[in-house]
């Protein structure tokens, strides 16, 4: 049979291809996600330098609409949601003491589909210009020939192959938690990021289909002649704006709850304190997911929905900060009275919490509609959702990289780089956006590319390019943080941080078959519970037997081949690429469903240290 020592051989670039370990997926997402945060960054310090003086002729207008789209698409599609399933890969097998995802081989195919439609979209650039309808499309801007050009059809069969993988990561994270856990851990002992996962994971297999279905109408539009938005036509522009908010205001919730379970892990573990008011957490992360389907058309009140739509959506939005601000009491009390260690990670944890309290409370300012008349379309709503993206999702990422990383990848990065990291972010982010709330209020409006000498708007786009250069001066210490580590990191012990969930019990990095028993879950903070009741070790709830693993295989790749091409044939109208795209990704789907697969077996005797158990 083949065994562990196959696995060590499987090394190369081949097995990163045909991998389907949620391990190294977790890798894979975390590089092309970093990859495209770097570029989503640097389009954005294009645009502080255009924007850092009035008049400033550094970019053209049109070039600027390309960085502004580009921009918001690549980092909410391409760099936050990837990362977001980095760390979703990485750790949720573990904490619920699993082998793997439900379905290995779905996880591979979800990420290459990322990839491939986000290496299409960026294909654009180089293709005839890239996008800049804005990352939300609106037609007419992006539905006829007359104002954009061909970058918008690769922002809709890009985000369409990618939006695809991303539903069915979804779709296996669901099925994983509920199917997967180990004996003893119920729903309401799962760790916050697990259920973080979990409630993000409903509103990907619910939101989802949104965008899908706008895309195909925009598709259609657009090379098939349609006119579902041609209002000459009988179509509706107002239509789009609700099928892009019905998914776009639950996908700001698919990023940010699994940012909350990553500050809730992270708040505790470094208080050294079971997280305050678990329950209440659970219930205010589950109706957070709930009401965000609730409030999308707070981004359209100034389109003329009638006061009685407004009202309605208005006091929907203000419901959210109801469970919002018990998650953030739940956080501080947690600290309070703790034993507090502020590593990197947790100094992430703890700067979220403010950034991310005055992007809430900028929310809520914009839920009330006559105000909305004032700030939309302003510098202030750019403020709004920098404050809570970047203030929070961005935060708690680097919060769960440092976290996390000993895990991944067995060394630990070092603190005093991380230290500059966090500091030069945390200023350089608040000098960036804060001034853009004033600015906005002084009426600059957001998505122009220059603004006129002495009308007040000078000092504050000054301060804001000053500060992004900061975080990108912040982000060259993460990376060189990672080239030191990856050169000459300590290795990581097991448990670094005195954990509390499952994936602080096995080896850093995990074996690959994460746990050589199933453990038994005995309570809440499942390893936290053994250290305090038991001996710190878990205990087994099943015999040592033989480890069933799948096998690796390079379908997954090749189907998300087949559809890049696919869709580079749609774009150029050429039936021969089309039906040749498809055609490789339909053989890959004949193949899969007639060869049987049985994987193989990792044997007792070639576990790692089979006396450990549980703990190997
Ligand atoms: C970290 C440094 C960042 C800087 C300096 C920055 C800067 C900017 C700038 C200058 C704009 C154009 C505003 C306008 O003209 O309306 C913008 C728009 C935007 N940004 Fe960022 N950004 C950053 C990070 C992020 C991140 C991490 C995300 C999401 C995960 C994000 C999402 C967006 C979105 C969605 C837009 C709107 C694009 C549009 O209007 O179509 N940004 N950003
Ligand atoms: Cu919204």
């Amino acid at each position: 049979m083949s065994d562990l020592a196959t696995y060590a051989e499987r090394k190369g670039l081949w097995s990163w291809l045909t991998t389907v370990d949620h391990k190294k997926i977790a890798i894979l997402y975390l590089l092309a996600g970093g990859f495209f945060f770097l570029l989503g960054g640097l389009e954005a310090i294009l645009m502080r330098i255009q924007l850092m003086y009035p008049n400033s002729e550094f970019l053209s207008g049109s070039t600027f609409n390309e960085l502004l789209t580009m921009h918001g698409t690549t980092m909410i599609f391409l760099a936050a949601m990837p990362l977001i399933f980095a760390f979703m890969n990485a750790v949720v097998p573990l904490q619920i003491g699993a082998r793997d995802v439900a379905f290995p081989f779905i996880n591979a195919l979800g990420f290459w589909l990322f990839l491939f439609g986000g290496l299409l979209l960026n294909l654009s650039w180089f293709l005839g210009g890239a996008p800049d309808a804005g990352w939300t499309a609106y037609p007419p801007l992006s539905s006829g020939h007359d104002f954009s050009d061909q970058g918008i059809d690769y922002y809709v069969l890009g985000l369409q192959i990618a939006g695809i993988g991303t539903w069915i990561g979804g779709i296996n994270f669901i099925a994983t938690i509920v199917n997967m856990r180990a004996p003893g851990l119920t729903f309401m002992r799962l760790p916050m990021f697990t259920w973080g996962t979990f409630v993000t994971s409903v509103l990907i297999l619910f939101a989802f289909p949104a965008i899908t279905v706008s895309l195909v109408l925009l598709m259609f539009d657009r090379l098939f002649g349609a006119n579902f938005f041609d209002v000459n036509a009988g179509g509706n522009v107002v239509i789009w704006q609700h099928f892009f908010w019905i998914f776009g205001h639950p996908e700001v919730y698919i990023l940010i709850l699994p940012a909350f379970g990553i500050i809730s892990e992270v708040v505790a573990t470094f208080s050294k304190k079971r997280l305050f008011g678990y329950s209440s957490m659970v219930f205010a992360m589950v109706l957070i997911g709930f009401l965000g389907f609730m409030v999308w058309a707070h981004h359209m009140f100034t389109v003329g929905m009638g006061p009685v739509a407004n009202a309605l959506f208005g006091i929907s939005t203000m419901l959210i900060a109801v469970p919002t601000g018990i998650k953030v009491f739940n956080w501080l009390f947690t600290m309070w009275g703790g034993r507090i260690r502020f590593t990197t990670a947790n100094l992430f944890a703890v700067g979220f919490i403010p950034t991310f309290v005055i992007g809430g409370t900028t929310g809520v300012m914009l839920s009330v509609p006559p105000a909305d008349y004032q700030y939309h379309d302003s510098y202030f709503v750019v403020a709004h959702f920098h404050y809570t993206i970047v203030g929070g999702m961005a935060f708690a990422l680097f919060a769960g990289l440092y976290y996390w990383w000993p895990k991944m990848f067995g060394t630990m990065l070092n603190e005093t780089l991380g230290k500059w990291n966090f500091w030069l972010f945390f200023i350089g982010f608040h000098l960036t956006f804060f001034p853009q709330h004033f600015l906005g209020l002084m009426g600059m409006p957001r998505r122009i590319f220059t603004y006129q000498e002495g009308i007040g708007l000078d000092l504050g786009n000054f301060l804001s390019s000053l500060g992004a250069f900061t975080m990108g001066l912040s982000t060259v210490f993460l990376l060189i943080n990672i080239i030191v580590t990856l050169k000459s990191g300590q290795a990581a012990p097991a448990d670094p941080w005195d954990g509390r969930t499952l994936e602080w019990a096995v080896s850093s990095p995990a074996p690959e078959y994460n746990f050589a028993q199933m453990p038994l879950v005995r309570g809440l903070d499942a390893l936290w519970t053994e250290k305090r009741n038991g001996d710190g070790k878990l205990l087994p709830a099943e015999p040592l037997a033989e480890i069933h693993l799948p096998s690796p295989t390079i379908l997954p790749f090749l189907m998300s081949v087949g559809l890049f091409i696919a869709g580079l044939g749609f774009i150029y109208h050429l039936i021969p690429v089309i039906v040749g795209g498809l055609a490789v990704t339909l053989i890959c789907m004949v193949i899969r469903s007639l060869v049987d697969d049985p994987g193989y077996h990792v044997w007792p005797r070639e576990l790692e240290d089979p006396e450990r158990g549980v703990d190997a």
